[in-house]
């Protein structure tokens, strides 16, 4: 059994802000975790605009608090975001989060994240092999 804490993961390797500083992502679990998804704890930070295309993966994101909105940038759909909304991107969609506060959010990947994924231009995560802890 695995049971970690937040406060544990705090300033390791498993905490990882992208170098817009728009969010702080806490990867609980990871593909070395064996779990077959990566789950994670992210604070997206208000006023930001987050445009992300994950061609490789699926993500579920959970929000448990703040207040933003995410826009299917096919369809042009905005969707407000609150505490007790789930959006799952089931068809690797484009879209954009906005942060109109603070926000945590509980994220799922499958695959798994390594945790060594950058966002590229375009807001996509690699698919990435190699592990580390
Ligand atoms: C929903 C969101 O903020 N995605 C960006 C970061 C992602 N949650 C991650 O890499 O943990």
């Amino acid at each position: 059994m695995i049971v970690r804490r937040l406060d544990e993961i705090k300033n390791t390797a498993r905490e990882v802000t992208p170098e817009s500083g728009n969010w702080t992502s806490f990867r609980l679990l990871l593909k070395c975790d064996a779990m077959g998804f990566s789950l994670h704890e992210t604070l997206v930070r208000a006023g930001t605009v987050n445009r992300m295309w994950y061609k490789h993966h699926l993500e579920a994101v959970y929000c448990v608090s703040g207040k933003g909105e995410v826009e299917d940038l096919r369809t042009g759909a905005v969707y407000p975001v609150e505490d007790g909304t789930l959006y799952a991107l089931d068809s690797h969609d484009l879209h954009c989060l906005r942060a109109l506060t603070d926000m945590r959010v509980i994220c799922v990947f499958n695959p798994p994240l390594t945790g060594r994924e950058v966002h590229d231009g375009k807001g996509v995560y690699p698919l990435l092999e190699e592990e580390r802890n």
